[in-house]
C-alpha cells in the first residue's frame, strides 16, 4: 500500500481504496495501469466502448491504418513483447493494431482492472480530502486521490449539425463510430462528406463496391502515398536486433520515431534539379516524416515548403487525367504538412474511376440531408448510404465533455472556455492531482503517439513516486508555470507554418471552437528534456502540498 493512499482519510465510497482512477480503456489508459502497478499502486480505469483499444477500437471504417510503420508504433516498455510481436504489414491495419493492444491487455493482466461499456460523467476533486470523485453513466461512485485523464486525441467524432439528418431514409456513418460488423456498400449510392485521413483511407475501398461514389471535399489535402507493402523479414530481423537503441534514440528526435536521417539542408540551399530527386526518392519511399525530413525548413519556410508542396501538386496533376478535377484535388490553401499529411493507397488515382466524382463543397456547400439523399447549394443527390468522414472535436472534446470541477470553482471547460490551458500538457492549473496523458501542450499527435504516452506516463510515474517519498498529496502547477508555458507553447507554433493552416490542430474544423494552436510543435525530444529537467529540478513550476 502506497504512503500515498495510507495517509489519506477514507470516505464512505472509497470501497476498493484506490490510488488513481484512469479515464480510458486505449493504448493510454493501459498503459497507465500497467505502470502504476508496477508503482504497487492500484488503480481502476472506465472505458466507454464494449472493449479496450481506444481509437482503434471505435475507427473500423475500411481503409483504417496507422500513418507510423508497425515496427514503431507499438509500446516499448516490454522488450520481449516488442521481440515476438509480429506486424504482418508495414503499417499495421486498423484490426492488426487491435487485435495487438488485446495481447497487450491479455499478456499483461490488465482487463481485470478496465470496467467497460462505462463513461465517465464527472469528476470532482474535493480540496479537503484531496480526493477526487468520479461518477459514471453506469451509476458508479469512486474516488481516489490522483485522477488520469487517458481519454484520447481524437475520441470525440463530430458530425456536422446539417439540417434534416434525422429525414434521410438511407444509412449512414460516421468513421469514427463504425458498426463493427463492417458495412457492405457493394452495388449501393453512396456519398463521403470530408477528405482527411479517415476520408482518403476509405475512399478508394468504397469505390471499389460501390455503385457510385460522389465524394464532398470541402478542403483538399496533401496525401503521400504510404507504399504499403508485406513486412519485410530482413528488415524486420534488423528492426528487432536494434530495437533497444532505435527505442532509446527515438527519445532524440522531433517526432519520436527513430531510423529517418535528420535532414541537413535547407531547401533553398540546393538546385531546384536535387530539390526534384530528393521528392521523387521520398515519394517512391513512401511516408510522411520521410517526405516532410527531405529539407531542415520545410515546415519553417513558405518558399521552401511552396517548392514541396508544388511537387506534391504535380503528382495529383500526373496521377488524375481529367485536369479539371486534378486542380481540385490539388491543394492551394495550406503549405504541406500543416494539415495532418495524409497517406493513401490509390487515392487520386481513384479519381479516374467512372464510378467516382467529386463534388467542390468549398463552392458548393452541403445545405441539407434529405430523405433521399443531400443537397448542396447547386445540386441534390441520391444515395442509399452517407458516410461522415467529418473528423473529430480534437484534442479537447472528449476532456470537455466530462463535468469536471474542483469544489465551487469552474469546471474545466469553463476554464477551457477561450483555449485549453495546461502546464507542459500534463496538468491544469486549478485541477489538482489530474493529469492528462498527451495533453494539448504537450507533443501528442505531432508524435508517434505511444511513445508520448509513455513519456507521459513514466514522468506521471515518478512524479507519484516524488510525492509518495515527500509524504505530499496534492500537486497542482502554479499559474504562471501555466501561463508561460501556453506562451512558449504559441511561440513556437506561431514560428512556423503549422497557424497558416485551418486545421484541427487550431480546432478550426468545429464551428465556434477558439483558434488556438493545441499540439507543442516544438519536438519531441527538446519537450522530453524540459519535463525530465523540471521534475530534476524540485519539479518547478508544480505545487506540492500535503
Ligand atoms: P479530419 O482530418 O478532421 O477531416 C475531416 C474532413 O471533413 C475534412 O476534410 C473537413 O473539411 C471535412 N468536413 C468537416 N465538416 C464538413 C462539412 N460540414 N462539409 C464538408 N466537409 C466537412 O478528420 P479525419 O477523421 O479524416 O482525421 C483525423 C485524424 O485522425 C487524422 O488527422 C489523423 O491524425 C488520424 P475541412 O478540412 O475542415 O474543410
Amino acid at each position: 500500500m502506497s504512503e500515498v493512499m495510507e495517509k489519506r482519510p477514507e470516505t464512505k465510497n472509497d470501497a476498493g481504496a484506490l490510488d488513481a482512477i484512469v479515464v480510458g480503456g486505449g493504448l493510454g489508459g493501459l498503459y497507465a495501469l500497467h505502470r502504476l502497478r508496477k508503482l504497487g499502486l492500484k488503480a481502476r480505469a472506465f472505458e466507454a466502448g464494449s472493449d479496450v483499444g481506444g481509437t482503434w477500437f471505435w475507427n473500423r471504417y475500411p481503409g483504417a491504418r496507422c500513418d507510423v510503420e508497425s515496427l514503431e508504433y507499438s509500446y516499448s516498455f516490454d522488450n520481449d513483447l516488442q521481440q515476438e510481436w509480429h506486424w504482418p504489414e508495414r503499417y499495421g491495419n486498423q484490426p492488426e493494431i487491435l487485435t495487438y493492444i488485446n495481447h497487450v491487455a491479455d499478456r499483461f493482466d490488465l482487463r481485470k482492472d478496465v470496467q467497460l461499456n462505462t463513461r465517465v460523467t464527472s469528476a470532482e476533486f474535493d480540496l479537503g480530502t484531496n480526493k477526487w470523485t468520479v461518477k459514471t453513466d453506469k451509476g458508479d461512485v469512486v474516488t481516489a486521490p490522483f485522477c488520469i485523464m487517458a481519454t484520447g486525441n481524437l475520441s470525440t467524432p463530430r458530425v456536422p449539425d446539417f439540417k434534416g439528418i434525422e429525414t434521410f431514409k438511407g444509412k449512414w456513418y460516421h468513421t469514427g463510430l463504425w458498426p463493427h460488423e463492417g458495412v457492405d456498400f457493394t452495388g449501393l449510392r453512396v456519398g463521403v462528406i470530408g477528405t482527411g485521413s479517415s476520408g482518403v483511407q476509405m475512399i478508394p475501398i468504397i469505390a471499389k463496391q460501390a455503385k457510385h461514389l460522389h465524394v464532398f471535399q470541402r478542403t483538399a489535402n496533401f496525401s503521400l502515398p504510404a507504399r504499403n507493402a508485406p513486412m519485410d523479414p530482413v528488415i524486420e530481423t534488423r528492426h528487432k536486433s536494434e530495437y533497444l537503441d532505435r527505442r532509446a534514440a527515438a527519445y532524440e528526435t522531433p517526432f519520436g520515431i527513430a531510423g529517418f536521417p535528420p535532414p541537413t539542408k535547407a531547401a533553398m540551399d540546393v538546385t531546384a534539379e536535387e530539390r526534384q530527386a530528393q521528392y521523387e526518392a521520398k515519394w517512391a519511399e513512401g511516408g510522411s516524416i520521410s517526405f516532410l525530413y527531405s529539407y531542415t525548413d520545410l515546415l519553417v519556410n513558405k518558399e521552401a515548403n511552396d517548392t514541396a508542396s508544388e511537387f506534391v501538386r504535380n503528382k495529383i496533376r500526373s496521377i488524375v487525367k481529367d485536369q479539371a478535377v486534378a486542380e481540385l484535388l490539388a491543394p492551394k490553401d495550406h503549405p504541406i504538412g500543416t494539415k495532418r499529411l495524409c497517406l493513401d493507397t490509390n487515392y487520386y488515382e481513384t479519381y479516374n474511376r467512372d464510378n467516382v466524382t467529386l463534388v467542390n463543397a468549398r463552392a458548393t456547400p452541403i445545405v441539407e440531408l434529405t430523405e433521399t439523399g443531400l443537397k448542396t447549394t447547386e445540386a441534390e443527390y441520391a444515395f442509399d448510404a452517407i458516410v461522415f468522414a467529418t473528423g473529430f472535436d480534437a484534442m479537447t472534446g472528449a476532456l470537455k465533455e466530462i463535468d469536471i470541477r474542483v469544489g465551487n470553482g469552474p469546471t474545466l471547460a469553463e476554464k477551457w472556455d477561450g483555449g485549453p490551458t495546461t502546464y507542459l500538457g500534463l496538468m491544469v492549473a486549478g485541477f489538482p492531482n489530474m493529469f492528462t496523458i498527451t495533453g494539448p501542450g504537450s507533443p501528442s499527435v505531432k508524435t508517434q503517439m505511444i511513445v508520448a504516452i509513455e513519456q507521459h506516463m513514466d514522468w506521471i510515474g515518478d512524479c507519484l513516486t516524488a510525492m509518495r517519498a515527500r509524504g505530499m498529496h496534492r500537486i497542482e502547477p502554479s499559474l504562471e508555470a501555466e501561463r508561460n508555458w501556453v506562451q512558449h507553447v504559441n511561440d513556437v507554433a506561431d514560428s512556423t507554418l503549422y497557424p497558416l493552416a485551418n486545421s484541427w490542430y487550431v480546432g478550426a474544423n468545429i464551428p465556434g471552437k477558439p483558434r488556438v494552436f493545441m499540439p507543442y510543435v516544438g519536438g519531441f525530444a527538446g519537450y522530453k528534456k524540459r519535463c525530465d529537467a523540471v521534475a530534476a529540478n524540485d519539479y518547478e513550476g508544480f505545487v506540492m502540498s500535503r
